[in-house]
């Protein structure tokens, strides 16, 4: 329901967030960026598309197996102010860098800069000194000077829009380039004929900023996405009609380029959420997103308990790209595998070209029919029944003769043994297309985390639930949510592997000040902790663990709140339209 939406078109900013002026002063910051826009570009900016990070509150690495997961946006948010260029506008236009004045799009685009050609892109950042401008034109295939001339009918029939994404570096207008390609493909077909009634993309100023932190499990690269596709839209006059769920599906699409074979929670928590209220989001049989309130944002009385989530930067940077061989995109391939082979395993019948799902396969262990594009829904009961007995059904993928202090997982010869398939096939079906490194893939273990976290997911839900209803929100409810987010902790740091030294402390300390449970955020492996704490705590929590870790003692005033912050539930991305 709240997925079939249509995208917010918003001319005044309190519809945006829900009070102005928190963490950030919004109306300063939006002000700020649309007069910067001016000074750069000659003119003001026609939109600017907001999109929120998240945070998870539980479910993590699950959304890949096709489980539910917990997230909620966060009101640190990136913002793109943008707007068709025209020919009057490229007069005015001053770079705000000593940037050479083209990206070198390897020698495709000749000199001078050609701003007027069909869809060229002028991207900058209000950090410009960290992310220097960058100019780039979508190509069909062909050289840009081509485009430039009458090009012939077979000029313009290619297959495909290149912008030249750099999978393995990571650079901050590959994010904008990802948007753009879902736009390209979705309304100026490729294959076809540039024709009036076909016309180009339109030329665009763009100008970035963001309050989101860059590599912290808060889901920036989704932000920047999700706001560059709304960019990209909002300018070519196509938003009308786009739902939020398509929305999320063109966002999942093009972070894809950007060489992460990512889930989909994170544009779907920027996209679909709302305030005071978390999303249990479901990917299967579709993309289902179900708004749940949290306990402390309904209006209660006195003899209430409050409590707040707050969230705490490691200040370990985890880069998803560049470490994506032996980490994120290492758990998909060890999650799909595992899928196929534990069906193997239950008796369950599996295509030889079928990338299984863990999710699919705990339906069918269900008995819930196939049917046309998919599988029958299954309902929340049946599901967290299913999810409580198929514990046991794990242990088949334990390694026999090796007990729990041994290494649990098989070598890649040993996987493609148990998968059924031969070694053309299982490198077809689970390699040809990502990057991964390991000498040991942990099937065992990801799955146990994987069936066990979305249990949990379901837990939380019920929990939350459960409170909505009454007016108070008693200390064993919040109690009962702690006691979940600790064990997704351990679960992600034992089972799945995906925390680190830094995470497992920063969670430690934070039971220790007094959160009533305390877990990574995110993809992990550095980045943010999510810990819920009573509202009357919040400033004694912070201090505390200023105090106890490390990287923070230096940490005053601003900069600290930079890095640790009570969070409300924001409203998903929209679109702020200048009159
Ligand atoms: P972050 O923390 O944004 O890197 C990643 C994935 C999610 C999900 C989580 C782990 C992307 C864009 N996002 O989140 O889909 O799998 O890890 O739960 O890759």
């Amino acid at each position: 329901m709240a997925a079939s939406l249509p995208i917010p078109i918003y001319t005044s900013l309190d519809e945006v967030y829900s009070s102005l002026g928190t963490a950030t002063n919004h109306a300063v910051r939006w002000n700020d960026l649309a007069e910067e826009f001016e000074n750069r570009f000659g003119r003001k900016p026609a939109f600017i598309a907001r999109a929120p990070g998240r945070v998870n509150l539980i479910g993590e690495h699950i959304d890949y197996a096709l489980f539910g997961v917990f997230p909620a946006a966060v009101e640190r948010d990136i913002l793109i102010a943008c707007a068709p260029r025209s020919a009057s506008s490229y007069a005015s236009y001053t770079p705000a860098s000593n940037e050479p004045s083209m990206e070198q799009e390897r020698g495709r685009v000749a000199d001078p800069e050609p701003l007027h050609l069909p869809g060229f892109v002028v991207a900058e950042n209000l950090r410009h000194e960290k992310y220097p401008r960058k100019t780039f034109a979508p190509m069909r295939g062909m050289s840009t000077s081509k485009l430039l001339d009458e090009p012939t009918e077979e000029d313009v029939r290619a297959e495909e829009w290149m912008l030249d994404i750099d999978k393995g570096r990571l650079a901050w207008e590959s994010y904008v380039k990802a948007g753009y390609y879902g736009v390209l493909n979705r309304f100026f077909p490729p294959t076809s004929l540039v024709t009036t009634t076909n016309p180009h993309p339109i030329p665009v100023d763009m100008l970035v900023t963001g309050t989101v932190p860059a590599g912290s499990g808060l889901s920036s690269s989704a932000a920047m996405v999700v706001a560059s596709t709304l960019a990209f839209l909002a300018v070519n006059g196509k938003l009308q009609g786009i739902s939020k769920g398509e929305l999320v599906e063109m966002a999942m699409e093009n972070e894809q380029r950007v060489g992460v074979n990512s889930g989909g929670m994170d544009q779907a928590a920027s996209v679909i959420s709302t305030t005071n209220s978390a999303l249990h989001i479901t990917f299967f049989p579709k993309l289902a997103a179900e708004p749940i309130p949290l306990p402390g944002s309904v209006s209660s009385s006195a003899a209430s308990s409050h409590a707040v989530f707050i969230i705490a930067n490691s200040l370990v940077v985890s880069d998803k790209v560049v470490h994506s061989k032996t980490r994120y995109n290492l758990r998909v391939v060890e999650t799909l595998v595992s899928a196929r082979i534990l069906a193997l395993r239950l008796g369950i019948s599996v295509g030889k070209n079928e990338k299984v799902t863990l999710r699919e396969v705990l339906g069918r262990w269900l008995g819930a029919k196939e049917v046309k594009g998919g599988q029958e829904e299954v309902d929340v009961e049946k599901l967290r029944d299913g999810l409580e007995r198929i514990g046991e059904e794990v242990e088949k993928l334990r390694p026999e003769g090796k007990g729990d202090e041994e290494e649990l997982g098989v070598t890649l010869g040993e996987m493609i043994q148990m998968s059924g398939l031969s070694e053309e096939e299982f490198n077809e079906l689970y390699l040809s297309w990502v990057n991964v490194e390991a000498t040991h893939f942990q099937l065992y273990k990801r799955s146990k985390h994987v069936f066990s976290e979305a249990l949990r997911v379901l837990q939380f839900r019920d929990v939350c639930l459960r409170s909505a209803t009454s007016s108070i929100t008693t200390q064993s409810t919040l109690e009962e949510l702690g006691a979940l987010m600790n064990e997704s902790q351990e679960s992600c740091s034992k089972l799945f592997e995906c925390s680190c030294p830094e995470l497992d402390e920063l969670t430690r300390l934070a039971r220790e000040a007094g959160a009533y449970g305390s877990r990574l955020t995110g993809a992990g492996w550095g980045g943010c902790t999510v810990s819920l704490v009573a509202e009357s705590d919040v400033d004694s929590f912070i201090s505390k663990i200023k105090k106890a870790y490390a990287p923070y003692h230096n940490l005053e005033g601003e900069a600290l709140h930079e890095v640790i912050f009570a969070t409300k539930p924001s409203s998903g991305a929209c679109v702020y339209k200048f009159e």
